[in-house]
C-alpha cells in the first residue's frame, strides 16, 4: 500500500477545547462537523482526535472508561459517524487516539480487577506489598509514584500515570486480543490510523526496583524493550496490515537507535514516531526547570533526526506542550513573524508535519495568574510536589506558567466575541484574553496574516514533490541561522531561516519560492525571524 500519509499535511485536534456547540462549554463532535470546511481551506489530509472516548477526565480523556463509546460531553456514535463520512467527503483522512498502556480505572476490566479471583485480575498488574511497601521504587510520569493500595483487594496497582489509569498487563494474551479487537472496531468504522499514546511504555520486562532517578525511576525496566517491539509486530500482522492506515506512535525518551527501530518500515512496527528530544533542549533534565532556549540546539537536534530516521513526524506543539511561538518565537515583539517562520521550518522538513489546533493562527500561552485556573492532573500534581518539596511559591507559579499543559488546552480563539467564539456557555478552561487581537475571523480575509501564510505554505507543500519527499541535507547551523536543502535528483530547495530578532544575512542562489515577508527576489539579506525558500539545481 502506498504510504499516502507521507504526502499529506495533519492536524491535531484536542476536541474539548476545539468548538462547543451545545454551550455545555465543551468542545463536541458537532462542532467539528461544523469546522471540518475550515480544516479543507487550510489543506489539511490528516485529522488526528485526541480521545473522545468515555472517560471519567481525570486525565481529560486519556483514561478510557469505554473505548466503543463515545463521551456523551462530545456527542454520540452516529455524529461521529457522520463525522468520519463528511471528512471522506473532503478527502480528509481521520486517526484516533489509541490510549492503550493503561484504561480508567472506571474501565468495567479494571472494576472486575480488583475481585482477585475475577477473570479480569490479569488485565491489570497486582502485586502485594513488601512488609507494608509498595512493590518497588519506581516514580510515575505525573509526580507520584506508581502503585496504589486497593482496600478491597488487600493488593498494589501500577500506574504509570495517574492512580486513576491502572497500566493494562501485556503479558496476559487476553490484553493483546482485546487491544485487536479495539482497532478492528475503529478501523472498520473508516478511521484511517491511530496516534499511539505513550506505546513504548507497554511491555514491563521486569517489576524490580529501578535505580534511583530525577524522574522515572524504574523506567529502564519498559521503555522500549523487545516486548514492545515484538507487540507492535503482533498489531501490525495481525490487524493494521489489513487495512489502508498508519500507525504514528508516541514514543518517550527514545534515541535515534531506538525509535529508528521502532519505525522503521522494514520491521513491520510504526510508521512513524513523535520523538521528545527537539522538545526537550530547553529543559534542565525535567520540562518543568527550563534553561534559555536556544535556537542553535534545537535546529541541530532536529538536523540529526532528519537524517536519524527514514521518515519523522514532525512536531513543534500539541496537546501537551506549551505554544511554540511563545517558546521557541518571540510573541511580544516578533509574533507574527517568528509565528510564519515556525510555520516554514515545520513544513519544509522531510517527514509528515503536525500542526496543532490554533498554532495556524499564531495562538500563544495561557495568561492565567493562579493555580486556581489550571486544569491539568499533571499540573496539579507536579504543583503539590514542589510544595511539599518546599520550593518557593513564585518557582512553583512559574514552572507551572512556563510547562504547564493548559498553555496548549485554552479554547480555540474563532473570533474577538464572546469565549472567542468557542462557546455560549462557561468554557471548561479559561479562554485567554489576546483571543481579541487572536482569532480566526481576524485572519481569515487578512492576506498578511499567520493564517493566511499557513494556508500558502500548506498548498505550497501540497503541490510540491521535493517539498514533502525530497531527502534533507543540513548546510548551516548557528546561533541564529539554520539554513538546509531539500534534494531530490537535480532539483534542491534551500530553506535559510533566520532564527532570531535581529536582521541577517546569507548568501543564497536560487529562484525565489517564497518569503515570511513580502518580497520579489532575494538579495542573501534577512529579516528578523525572516524564513525564504529558494528553488534551484542540485550539483552537489
Ligand atoms: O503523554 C505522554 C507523556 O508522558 C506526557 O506526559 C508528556 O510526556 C509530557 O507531558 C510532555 O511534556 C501521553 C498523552 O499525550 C498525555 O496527554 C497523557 O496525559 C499521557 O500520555 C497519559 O495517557
Amino acid at each position: 500500500m502506498k504510504s499516502w500519509w507521507r504526502d499529506r499535511v495533519a492536524y491535531q485536534i484536542y476536541p474539548r477545547s476545539f468548538q462547543d456547540t451545545d454551550g455545555n462549554g465543551i468542545g463536541d463532535l458537532r462542532g467539528i462537523i461544523k469546522r471540518l470546511p475550515y480544516l479543507k481551506e487550510l489543506g489539511i489530509g490528516i485529522l488526528w482526535l485526541s480521545p473522545v472516548y468515555r472517560s471519567p477526565n481525570d486525565d481529560n480523556g486519556y483514561d478510557i472508561s469505554d473505548y466503543r463509546s463515545i463521551h456523551p460531553d462530545f456527542g454520540t456514535m452516529s455524529e461521529m459517524d457522520k463525522l468520519l463520512q463528511l471528512a471522506e467527503k473532503l478527502d480528509i483522512k481521520v486517526i484516533m487516539d489509541l490510549v492503550i498502556n493503561h484504561t480508567s480505572d472506571e474501565h468495567e476490566w479494571f472494576k472486575e480487577s480488583r475481585n482477585p479471583d475475577s477473570p479480569y485480575r490479569d488485565y491489570y498488574i497486582w502485586r502485594p506489598g513488601k512488609n507494608g511497601k509498595k512493590p518497588n521504587n519506581w516514580t510515575s510520569f505525573f509526580a507520584e509514584d506508581c502503585w496504589e493500595f486497593d482496600e478491597r483487594s488487600g493488593e498494589y496497582f501500577l500506574h504509570l500515570f495517574s492512580k486513576k489509569q491502572p497500566d493494562l498487563n501485556y503479558r496476559n494474551p487476553k490484553v493483546i486480543e482485546e487491544v485487536k479487537d479495539i482497532m478492528r472496531f475503529w478501523l472498520e468504522k473508516g478511521v484511517a490510523g491511530f496516534r499511539c499514546d505513550v506505546i513504548n511504555v507497554i511491555w514491563k520486562e521486569s517489576l524490580a526496583n529501578g535505580r534511583k532517578r530525577f524522574i522515572l525511576t524504574g523506567r529502564e525496566h519498559y521503555l522500549t524493550n523487545d516486548g514492545t517491539h515484538e507487540i507492535l509486530r503482533e498489531l501490525r500482522r495481525d490487524v493494521l496490515s489489513q487495512f489502508d492506515c498508519f500507525a504514528v506512535g508516541e514514543t518517550v525518551m527514545v534515541t535515534p537507535k531506538s525509535a529508528f527501530d521502532l519505525s522503521d518500515p522494514s520491521r513491520g512496527e510504526l510508521d512513524m514516531l513523535f520523538s521528545f528530544e527537539h522538545m526537550d533542549t530547553d529543559s534542565i533534565i525535567v520540562k518543568w526547570f527550563k534553561k534559555r532556549f536556544k535556537p542553535q540546539k534545537f535546529c541541530e537536534v532536529i538536523a540529526k533526526w532528519q537524517t536519524a530516521l527514514e521518515w519523522n513526524a514532525n512536531y513543534f506543539e500539541n496537546h501537551d506542550q506549551p505554544r511554540s511561538v511563545s517558546r521557541f518565537g518571540d510573541d511580544q515583539n516578533f509574533h507574527d513573524e517568528s509565528a510564519r517562520m515556525l510555520c516554514v521550518l515545520l513544513l519544509s522538513l522531510r517527514g509528515t508535519p503536525f500542526i496543532y489546533q490554533g498554532q495556524e493562527i499564531g495562538m500563544t500561552d495561557f495568561d492565567f495568574t493562579s493555580m486556581d485556573q489550571i486544569r491539568d492532573v499533571e499540573s496539579l500534581n507536579v504543583y503539590r510536589l514542589a510544595t511539599r518539596l518546599h520550593i518557593p511559591k513564585s518557582y512553583r507559579w512559574k514552572m507551572i506558567l512556563r510547562s504547564g499543559r493548559d498553555n496548549a488546552r485554552t479554547p480555540m480563539q474563532w473570533s474577538a466575541g464572546k469565549n472567542a467564539g468557542f462557546s455560549t456557555g462557561t468554557p471548561w478552561l479559561g479562554i485567554n484574553g489576546n483571543h481579541t487581537k487572536i482569532n480566526v475571523e481576524a485572519q481569515d480575509k487578512d492576506p498578511n496574516s499567520v493564517l493566511a501564510f499557513y494556508r500558502k505554505m500548506i498548498r505550497l507543500r501540497n503541490h510540491n514533490k521535493l517539498l514533502r519527499s525530497g531527502a534533507f541535507r543540513s548546510v548551516e547551523i548557528s546561533r541564529k541561522l539554520f539554513v538546509f536543502e531539500r534534494i531530490h535528483d537535480k532539483e534542491k530547495i534551500t530553506v535559510v531561516i533566520n532564527f532570531s530578532g535581529n536582521p541577517g544575512r546569507y548568501n543564497a542562489s536560487g529562484k525565489l519560492l517564497l518569503s515570511t515577508y513580502e518580497r520579489i527576489d532575494y538579495d542573501g539579506s534577512l529579516a528578523p525571524y525572516e524564513a525564504v525558500l529558494l528553488s534551484g539545481r542540485n550539483e552537489g
